[in-house]
């Protein structure tokens, strides 16, 4: 392999894809070696070693489900490695957010994929983190990047504390090393090159800020501290100090079972959900009790309300009525559908309750669509103060910690329900799916034990958190 590296860096020389001289960067400082491997398109001998020396290169990486280039130089380069290899190639549009409701991954997944990102340059890692944060937010795993030149100005580094390895063909030292054997350069640029490669490190504080930000890899009691809505700072601590991110769904109808059910849960949960109107003893009294097992047992009560009308009728039903919900609830949910007006609502109550907003459901035939969630998190930046989290079923947002990812449709042992219900285990949810609190129900309320089920239950869950952390 040295041999055809070698005489591979000779003729990129030769094609001026590497060129020596004065150059300014794009962030406009001034360096003594630059590298434009976009010219390699017009060289289709020089694609095909290049692509023979990344596949070779890559065998050495295991479980590659997806290929993708990070655009726009490595585009082609990634093709030829996925013809050459049989595996399968996504395109990240780089444009996508423009466009509104583009998708941003092009191409055929499953969430959990794992996928090999193809880069022909790193200096700083930026351009692959960019890419990454695209495919892991379209619920794509990245963990390795195979690429051309290693420029050895810190993207290693960089790329490691975000969790991708470089695999890179050669380093900047390696290739002026060789382009001086081969007399195409002379000592003097060798010496220069080697100085600039000391004082031109990257400052990695600037650019790790947004990449470090994702939350899947922050631990909650980091998160916390972030959090701009009380109640989801609560959680984070509640969850961090009982090391649970199980919200239990009591759908049941008598009051009595669920004051059962919340007493033998309680330890194991952070949130109680209930569907008020479906009591069907349901007298103020219920309350107080239940109250005073949340209390007792450090959880949150959580009613899942799901306001959907008018801002006005919504103040009637979270304040007044039987329920006066906003009484006792803790965090609410809403629908995006009607817009502000049921923000503004709850909001102007002033009894300071969180709310959890919706955008996908786990319904079969759900008409919500990527339009709809889209603009369903753009309401929620609207309103930080307001919302604790967001009700998704798949990586939605990453780049603010501050708020929770709330999913339900959680079970072991069934896949639905029959009545449109679509449920995934416990360690998907959280490793795939990136739900920070899943929601189980019946897997837990339908149980012999629920006690123990409930515990079982946090358990998965908290282990499958510690994992993702370390992923
Ligand atoms: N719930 C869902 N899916 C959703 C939304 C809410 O299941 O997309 I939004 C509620 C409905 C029920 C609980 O109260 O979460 C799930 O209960 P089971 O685990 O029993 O299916």
């Amino acid at each position: 392999m040295p041999a055809d590296i070698k005489s591979f860096c000779v003729e990129l020389f030769k094609v001026n894809a590497i060129k020596f001289g004065e150059f300014k960067t794009k962030v406009g400082l001034m360096t003594p070696v630059y590298c434009d491997l976009r010219v390699i398109v017009s060289y289709p001998k020089l694609m095909e070693t290049l692509t023979g020396l990344l596949v070779e290169q890559l065998t050495r990486i295991k479980n590659i489900d997806i290929l993708c280039g990070v655009p726009y130089t490595a585009l082609p380069i990634a093709t030829c490695v996925s013809m050459s290899t049989s595996i399968p190639m996504v395109m990240r549009r780089k444009e996508a957010k423009d466009y509104g409701t583009k998708k941003l991954i092009e191409g055929v997944f499953k969430l959990g994929d794992k996928c090999l990102i193809v880069e022909d340059v790193v200096t700083s890692g930026s351009s692959i983190l960019e890419t990454v944060n695209d495919l892991k937010a379209a619920g794509i795993a990245c963990e390795n990047a195979v690429v051309l030149l290693n420029r050895e100005q810190g993207g290693e580094g960089i790329l490691k504390k975000n969790g991708i390895k470089m695999h890179a063909l050669l380093t900047m030292t390696e290739l002026i090393g060789y382009l001086r054997e081969a007399d195409c350069i002379d000592d003097s640029v060798v010496v220069k090159v080697k100085a600039y490669l000391k004082e031109a490190q990257v400052d990695a504080s600037v650019l790790l800020k947004t990449p470090s930000e994702d939350r899947l890899k922050l631990s909650f009691a980091s998160r916390a501290k972030v959090a701009k809505n009380p109640v989801a700072e609560e959680l984070f601590r509640i969850m961090t100090t009982k090391q649970t991110t199980l919200c239990l769904a009591a759908d049941l109808t008598s009051s009595t079972d669920i004051l059962n059910l919340a007493e033998q849960a309680g330890p194991h949960i952070c949130l109680f959900k209930t569907h008020i109107d479906i009591i069907e003893d349901f007298h103020p009294n219920f309350l107080k009790p239940l109250q005073e097992i949340a209390e007792r047992h450090n959880f949150l009560l959580f009613e899942d309300r799901k306001f959907a009308d008018i801002g006005k009728t919504v103040e009637l039903q979270y304040r007044k009525g039987v329920y006066k919900i906003s009484s006792w609830a803790k965090v609410v949910t809403a629908h995006s559908i009607t817009g502000k007006g049921v923000l503004d609502a709850i909001k102007a109550s002033g009894e300071g309750a969180g709310v959890f907003l919706l955008a996908e459901t786990s319904a079969a035939g759900s008409l919500i669509d990527e339009k709809y969630t889209k603009a369903t998190l753009k309401l929620a930046e609207q309103y930080p103060d307001l919302i604790t989290g967001i009700v998704c079923q798949s990586p939605l947002f990453l780049q603010n910690p501050g708020l929770l990812q709330l999913t339900p449709g959680v079970q072991l042992d069934a896949k639905s329900d029959g009545l449109g219900q679509q449920y995934n285990t416990p360690d998907n949810v959280v490793r795939d799916r990136g739900a920070d609190i899943a929601v189980v129900g019946r897997g837990i309320s339908k149980a012999k034990e629920p006690e123990i089920t409930a515990e079982k239950y946090k358990s998965i869950l908290w282990d499958a958190y510690s994992k993702r952390l370390q992923e």
